[in-house]
């Protein structure tokens, strides 16, 4: 699947099996939910994932490879979900089981699977404090964080252009009270780790959607407001998100909060897409079907709702399946939550908008004035070679390496005076490139190469930093930045 079909255009064509359902709702024999008051205009889906798509959504599932051979599930999967996420085989624990040796065996087949079924795939998770492998619980500071990013570099390049979007960092906001991060190996690298991770995978896979993802931040909560501080505050700094993933995992002492769709759409409101990633409602009959209804009826609510996934297909296949929690029994046989949730896609909804795809570097870069005159020729071609350092400003890289590539995360301090415009010189070996950089505007090759600052982030205040990146090709600098007021 190409990532433009990936997004939705919001298009819609009618599927065979859809015109059926259409046909005989017109000659008044309708087959499905009788409850159900269609939206003017709208037609009946008789699966989850056709009326889903009826508003230009999708309707997911979250996906164990190794049920991929049990016909019974296979068999639903098919027929009901338009979307699928791994359960497990796409995580850091699955992918990298030993420092930079990946394994995507699993996580392929279920790609391949979706891609086979014109399914989208949310991949999940790039970064997360859990199912880390082994090998990281000896890491720390820049180590660690290096190691991070060279792994969500490699996974993200690896499935590059196959992913509709992905949760590049999972649960990193704390349950209590606190409203802040949790704390994790990860953070302790540092704040900005979760920017860094945003930053890479974007750069690695500019055609996915970048979400976070997180639970209990279903409703107005001191999590939630964390989680919507640090959006804010990455939209207005051009770091590059896209989506928030809410997990809503319900449960009788948690359930569907009563501003579920206005929490939505606070987010929605900063300029992101949200999900409903990981829908389960513990319980049975008409209570766990009504909190089916409502959480569906709030996302369609929303144009910029744009899908819902369930956290397994049967009750046996959930991780936690004594809740009886998913839309079809052990059975395989459609529960009450089935048609609660099939009646409120068909009841219709705000309709999806296009999706214009994402820019291919973030932030997006100043563009120059257009040239109105042809330059004289006398015009000396511009110099790229970096000044020398000026004590305006230091420079401090942090590098994520591999066998032939790298990602540099470069941080920028103002000396006592500030600064209004910054230029970092940093030479890389013989034979490296810049392929890619992000928060700055590199130019020059291999001795002579230079990053000056875009339009946000040139002016600094005294002792402040900012941070700009690059991915290149070959072996990563060595040497050391130098800084300069530009
Ligand atoms: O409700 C749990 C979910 C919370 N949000 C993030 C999700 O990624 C998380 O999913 C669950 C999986 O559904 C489980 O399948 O994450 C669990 C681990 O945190 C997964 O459980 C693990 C078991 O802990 C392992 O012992 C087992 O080897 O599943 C592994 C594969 O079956």
């Amino acid at each position: 699947m190409n990532p433009v079909s990936a997004r939705g255009s919001g298009r819609r064509t009618t599927p065979p099996r859809l015109r059926a359902a259409l046909v005989s709702i017109a000659t008044g024999v309708v087959a499905v939910g009788t409850t159900v008051a269609l939206a003017s205009g709208a037609s009946a889906g008789t699966t989850l994932g056709a009326a889903a798509a009826e508003t230009g959504r999708y309707f997911g599932a979250a996906v164990a490879v190794n049920r991929l051979s049990d016909s019974g599930y296979v068999g639903i999967l098919n027929r009901e979900f338009t979307s699928v996420t791994a359960e497990n085989e796409m995580k850091w624990d699955a992918t990298e089981p030993s420092p930079n040796q990946f394994t995507y065996t699993s996580g392929d087949k279920l790609v391949s699977h979706a891609e086979a079924h014109g399914m989208r795939v949310r991949g999940h998770a790039l970064a997360w404090h859990q199912q880390q492998p082994r090998w990281t619980a000896v890491l720390s500071g820049t180590a660690l964080r290096n190691a991070m990013l060279n792994h969500v570099t490699q996974v993200a390049t690896h499935y590059r252009g196959r992913i509709d979007a992905w949760n590049v960092v999972n649960e990193a906001f704390a349950d209590g009270g606190s409203g802040g991060r949790r704390d994790s190996n990860l953070q302790r690298t540092g704040d900005d780790w979760i920017e860094a991770a945003f930053r890479a995978a974007r750069a690695a896979d500019p055609g996915a959607k970048l979400c976070y993802n997180d639970y209990y931040t279903d409703g107005q909560n001191p999590k939630s407001n964390g989680v919507y501080a640090m959006v804010q505050d990455f939209k207005a700094r051009g770091v590059p998100i896209d989506c928030v993933g809410f997990q809503s995992h319900f449960t009788a002492q948690s359930p569907v909060p009563a501003d579920y769709q206005a929490n939505l759409q606070r987010f929605v409101d900063l300029g992101v897409e949200v999900q409903i990633t990981e829908l389960d409602v513990e319980g049975s009959g008409s209570s766990q079907a009504d909190s089916y209804s409502r959480v569906v009826r709030a996302c369609l609510a929303i144009s910029r709702c744009t899908g819902i996934t369930v956290s397994g297909i049967r009750d046996t296949d959930s991780w936690r399946s004594s809740a009886t929690p998913l839309l079809f029994d052990g059975n395989g046989t459609k529960k009450a939550a089935y048609t609660s949730t099939l009646d409120a896609l068909n009841a219709g909804g705000t309709t999806v908008p296009p999706t214009p795809p994402p820019p291919t570097a973030a932030p997006p870069t100043t563009t120059p004035p257009p040239t109105t005159a042809p330059l004289p020729t006398t015009t000396p071609p511009p110099t790229t070679a970096p000044p020398p350092a000026d004590g305006h400003c230091t420079a401090s890289v942090s590098l994520s390496s591999w066998p032939g590539g790298f990602v540099a995360t470069v941080t920028v301090t103002a000396g006592p005076a500030g600064l209004d415009g910054w230029v970092v010189g940093l030479p890389l070996p013989s034979g490296a490139a810049v392929t890619n950089a992000w928060s700055a505007q590199h130019a020059g090759t291999a001795g002579d190469v230079s990053f000056r600052n875009v339009g946000y982030n040139g002016s600094i205040g005294a002792g402040v930093g900012t941070e700009f990146g690059f991915q290149g090709t070959g072996d990563g600098p060595t040497g050391t930045a130098t800084c300069a007021h530009a």
